[in-house]
């Protein structure tokens, strides 16, 4: 079981389900067994063009999505990456032991970089900032979905290359990958749900009934089969989003119920649609009905302040061990 835990999200756009059911419940559930560091991950989001009027709004409005999915600052380390500028010094060391050739490979960068007219370097090495980000806590244990898995591999060969030039100071960290690592688009089920493929292809965590209702009821279900295929993407994507809500609202009867109607060819797609958004609201009611309070209270900047100081001492310590093995600097001292 993982000791110590890193996560992270970036404060581009809205939390969605699939970002919520793949990864965040589990960073919530983690809270309990292990010592938690999460983090808001803008030095991220520039890897597109972002608005700098807003990125900093969006940095506080994640860390309040997050706040009100259930993590919690008594037992975590929440703090906005920028915050610890140290991420970006590791990231520069790390780069110098990782090969251009892992990082091509990387199928990521192939994705997004279609997506984008100026192409960043940074778009490019942002997998070796992941590693800087998750080896600066040692962090053993890493809650993501499924399209992060490449780079959890990319930060194990990092780590191994570090220890093995200058000594072991890296942990290998593992991937933790549970049911609803790949939730797709309601709109497109062959594709992964993502905020950036435009707003009908992700359902917001924070977002208002009536239309979580409009997308759930519109979601495609006849994209036909493929061979070998009994049920198609859509269906098989719906039941995995009631599966996953009916377990964290404690309901152990209706998927099993629908199951058995599909199976017996008598579901009404109508019917598993309606429930789908009944339970998914049973699970996001609460969690928007916890964010209008924190964002009433105000308390998000201490929280991330104090995120921010707890997690530059873990950093520092990382960061000095790290400049006098690789003999950087003039001194130890800084
Ligand atoms: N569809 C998904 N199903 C399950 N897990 C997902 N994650 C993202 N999409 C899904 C997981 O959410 C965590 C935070 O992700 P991020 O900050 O890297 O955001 P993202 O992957 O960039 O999310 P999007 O929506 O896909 O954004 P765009 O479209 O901008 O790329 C990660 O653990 C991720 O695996």
């Amino acid at each position: 079981m993982a000791k110590r835990i890193f996560s992270g999200i970036q404060p581009t756009g809205t939390l969605h389900i699939g970002n919520y059911l793949g990864a965040i419940r589990n960073w919530v559930d983690l809270q309990r067994q292990a010592e938690c560091i999460y983090c808001v991950v803008d030095y991220h989001a520039i890897t597109i063009d972002v608005d700098p009027k807003t990125l900093r709004s969006a940095s506080h409005s994640m860390a309040l999505d997050l706040l009100a999915c259930g993590v919690d600052p008594a037992r975590s380390i929440l703090f906005v990456q920028a915050d610890v500028p140290q991420h970006t010094e590791l990231a520069w060391i790390l780069s110098c032991v990782t090969s251009y050739g892992d990082v091509a490979r990387m199928t990521q960068f192939k994705d997004k970089s279609e997506k984008q007219e100026f192409v960043t370097a940074g778009l490019f090495t942002y997998p070796i900032l992941q590693a800087a980000d998750i080896l600066m806590y040692r962090a053993d244990g890493v809650p993501v979905g499924e399209d992060q898995v490449q780079h959890l591999e990319l930060s194990r060969r990092i780590a191994r290359r570090f220890n093995s030039r200058f000594g072991e100071v890296f942990p290998e960290p593992e991937p933790i990958v549970t049911k609803g690592a790949r939730i797709m688009s309601l709109a497109d089920p062959t594709s992964k749900m993502s905020k950036s493929a435009g707003e009908a292809h992700y359902v917001g965590v924070m977002e208002r009934e009536a239309s979580i209702r409009r997308k759930v009821r519109s979601a495609v279900t006849d994209v036909g089969l493929a061979p070998g295929e009994t049920m198609s993407p859509g269906v098989a994507n719906l039941f995995l989003i009631l599966d996953i809500a009916c377990e964290l609202v404690g309901d152990a009867t209706t998927v099993a119920e629908l199951r058995a109607d599909f199976v017996e060819g008598k579901l009404l797609y109508s019917r598993l649609k309606d429930t789908v958004f009944e339970r998914l609201m049973d699970v996001l009611r609460p969690i928007q009905e916890r964010r209008a309070k924190l964002a009433a209270s105000g308390e998000v900047l201490d929280i991330l302040g104090d995120g921010a100081r707890r997690a530059t001492a873990i950093a520092e310590e990382t960061m000095s061990d790290v400049r006098r093995r690789v003999g950087l600097g003039s001194s130890d001292v800084g």
